[in-house]
């Protein structure tokens, strides 16, 4: 009998098709006028050797690459954020707070990955930069929100560093600025202080209305 597909053993064939129809779905974001790509944190400090290595964060930098290619192909603005600390920001332990120092302003390890290969009219947006006060959002320096204004930017794609600080905080910010969110998730990667964090993260991200996204579902 052909075409005759059993039930309750072998490969469950309509699950499976349902799963790809979801995929095409998804694959329909077009890159359009009113979209900017912002990459969070790629700095020295939170790569390999650093004093607070994010867990496999350079895998990152080559999808930014192609993510920050496929914007400019299409003459989109990128943005980056970086920590630009004092070196004596309440962030530090020595000031009683929970990270070793980093992203001090203007020395290596706050400079953006080298292998970072962004369009050279990629905007940076330093922040952090008030020693008593923590800024995980690229917004907490508020002429973020007053650049993607000017330009008109509706829709934002976000990846970088780290998942559950900079990430979570400039997705959310970025959502109750009104902006839709886009949220990389093969362009971000997690401290995990708890184990979980990153994947919790995510959930609340997706929660407060940001949707997933991954290089492939791009389309064009
Ligand atoms: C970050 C910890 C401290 C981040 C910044 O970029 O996610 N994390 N400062
Ligand atoms: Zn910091």
């Amino acid at each position: 009998m052909h075409g005759f597909i059993p039930h309750g053993h072998g490969t469950p064939i309509v699950a499976q098709y349902d799963a790809r129809m979801g995929d095409i779905a998804r694959s329909a974001v077009k890159l359009a006028k009113g979209d900017a790509l912002v990459i969070v944190d790629v700095q020295n400090d939170f790569l390999h050797g650093g004093p607070l290595p994010v867990p496999r964060g350079d895998e990152v930098i080559y999808i930014l690459n192609r993510y920050a290619a496929r914007f400019a192909r299409e003459g989109l603005p990128v943005f980056a954020t970086r920590d630009w600390h004092p070196p004596n920001h309440c962030s530090f332990l020595e000031q009683g707070g929970p990270w070793p120092p980093h992203g001090v302003a203007d020395s290596e390890g706050a400079q953006l990955a080298p292998a970072l290969r962004l369009p050279s009219d990629t905007v940076i947006v330093s922040k952090g930069t008030d020693a008593g006060r923590e800024a995980y959002s690229g917004f907490a320096s508020s002429e973020l929100a007053a650049l993607l204004e000017r330009k008109g930017v509706k829709r934002l794609f976000i990846g970088g560093l780290a998942t559950d600080y900079c990430v979570l905080n400039t997705v959310v910010d970025a959502l109750g600025c009104g902006f839709a969110v886009f949220l990389l998730v093969d362009a971000i990667r997690a401290v995990d202080v708890q184990p979980g964090d990153g994947d919790q993260a995510v959930a609340a991200m997706t929660s407060a209305g940001a949707v997933r996204l991954r290089l492939e579902e791009l389309s064009g």
